[in-house]
């Protein structure tokens, strides 16, 4: 067992206690983004003022667990946090692969990240921030949907450094189990949070950002 993830585990509890899409250029591409975007709105049950629920690669994200918005990008938590506060940001188009964003989306993914990190490192008590993307399945992109994984650091929260991305591995892959429906282990600290418990959290989040 990883001893990071033991020990933010039981920290959790303060953190509001708490399409597949294998090919790299998906149908829409020779689309605008705009035209794209419109397409994927009426996909996702759009309502007037923004999506109902997005999706997340192959998984429907609702949007009680999104806490926050920008135009092409939404935020939200995460089924699998490794520290308090470990949150998610992608583009609302489905695309795998970071290359495949157009260059607006980029702005305001990066916008949108230093945003919710600026954010949550207080809210959760911290002094830094783990930005990372793990652009593509050899980089260890289980979710085929660019998404910016934001971490909350705190001092010591990792023996080294480092180990907060095996952390980051370890956990995508259980939540990559849990959405395939196999036995996780039994230890608790290894199972994937509740929508219930999600959308708590993100209803505390959201509060950051009215
Ligand atoms: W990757 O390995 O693709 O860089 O990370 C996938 C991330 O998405 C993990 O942090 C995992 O816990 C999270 N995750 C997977 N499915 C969902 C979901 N349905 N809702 C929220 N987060 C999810």
């Amino acid at each position: 067992m990883h001893p990071g993830l033991v020990r933010t585990a039981q920290q959790a509890l303060s953190f509001s206690r708490q399409i597949h899409h294998p090919c790299r250029r998906s149908p829409l591409t020779c689309l605008s983004s705009a035209a794209r975007h419109d397409i994927q709105a009426v996909a996702m049950t759009s309502t007037s003022t923004d999506f109902k629920e997005y999706l997340f690669g192959p998984w429907k994200i609702d949007s009680d667990e999104v806490f926050t918005t920008s135009q092409h990008c939404f935020a939200f938590v995460n089924l699998k946090p490794v520290v308090p506060g470990h949150v998610l940001v992608s583009p609302k188009r489905v695309v795998a692969r970071f290359a495949e964003l157009d260059s607006a989306e980029v702005a305001d993914l990066w916008c949108l990240v230093q945003r919710v990190g600026s954010a949550i490192e207080p809210y959760f008590g911290a002094q830094s921030l783990t930005l990372a993307i793990q652009d593509g399945p050899c980089a260890g992109q289980t979710v085929p949907h660019v998404h910016v994984h934001i971490l909350p650091r705190r001092a010591g929260d990792f023996e080294r450094n480092d180990e907060v991305y095996d952390a980051i591995d370890a956990a995508s892959k259980d939540a990559a189990s849990a959405h395939k429906g196999e036995h996780l282990d039994l230890d608790k600290e290894r199972s994937v949070r509740t929508p219930a418990e999600m959308a708590a959290e993100a209803a505390q989040l959201r509060t950051l950002f009215n």
